[in-house]
């Protein structure tokens, strides 16, 4: 008896060990061919990029999500900080801070909204020690709310539900004395973060659209999990 549930548990454990792999391949495909800026590249690609033992705080909302679904398991030793359980997209910025004060240069993954609910963070930036580089997905508005069937509801969805801020982040970093670039090549990309400064703070925004990466999200998932 015990056997053969000894057996059947090895067998269980084949079968997902074997339909990751060929997720995770079939993924990599897909996102190794595209070239525009879309959301869920972003962790794909950090996955694999970043120096090793990098630490880089997540932000809730898609960002923990794309992670979760896009993150190439590897040995980097990437070491990662989420607020799970405390799903609230407040204070994001400031975590973000104190994960990278007197750390190794340190990476912020975050949604517009959320940097947006928390820029007085940017305040301490005289008594920081160390770096952060803040990878900004500017999708003007909650993106994770384009993954909901409300998002066909429009009005009121966009006043009510993605609340789009059209905020200049150029000008919104210059206010803070923060160092500003928007990326618009994953090339670019891979160029800023292959080694990271050793201080000061700066914002790299990868304008992205929240409505077509929501489709592309929805088009996808299920696809990868059939192995398409
Ligand atoms: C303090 C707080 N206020 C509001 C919310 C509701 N909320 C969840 S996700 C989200 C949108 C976040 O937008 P953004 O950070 O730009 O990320 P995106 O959805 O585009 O990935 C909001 C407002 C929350 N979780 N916490």
């Amino acid at each position: 008896m015990g056997g053969d549930l000894a057996s059947f548990a090895s067998e269980y454990l084949e079968l997902w060990r074997n339909t990751e792999t060929q997720v995770r391949q079939t993924i990599d495909q897909k996102i190794s061919a595209i070239n525009n800026i879309i959301e869920p590249k972003v962790s794909w690609l950090l996955s694999q990029i970043l120096p090793a033992e990098t630490p880089i705080f997540i932000s809730n909302s898609m960002p923990v999500r794309d992670v979760e679904f896009f993150w190439k398991p590897n040995n980097l030793e990437i070491k990662p900080f989420v607020n799970r359980g405390a799903n609230g997209i407040d204070g994001t910025l400031s975590t973000a801070l104190g994960v990278a004060h007197r750390n190794q240069s340190t990476i912020l993954l975050t949604g517009d909204l959320a940097l947006l609910h928390d820029t007085n963070g940017f305040l301490i930036t005289n008594k920081f020690v160390g770096h952060l580089t803040i990878i900004l997905i500017n999708n003007n508005g909650g993106g994770i709310f384009e993954m909901l069937p409300v998002a066909k509801f429009n009005p009121p969805f966009e006043e009510f539900f993605a609340t789009p801020q059209h905020i200049n982040f150029a000008q919104l970093c210059a206010t803070y004395g923060v160092e500003h670039q928007i990326i618009d090549d994953w090339e670019q990309l891979k160029q800023k973060l292959v080694l990271l400064p050793n201080n000061g703070i700066r914002v790299l925004e990868l304008p992205t659209d929240r409505r077509s990466d929501a489709k592309w999200r929805q088009d996808n998932l299920g696809k990868f999990a059939k192995g398409l």
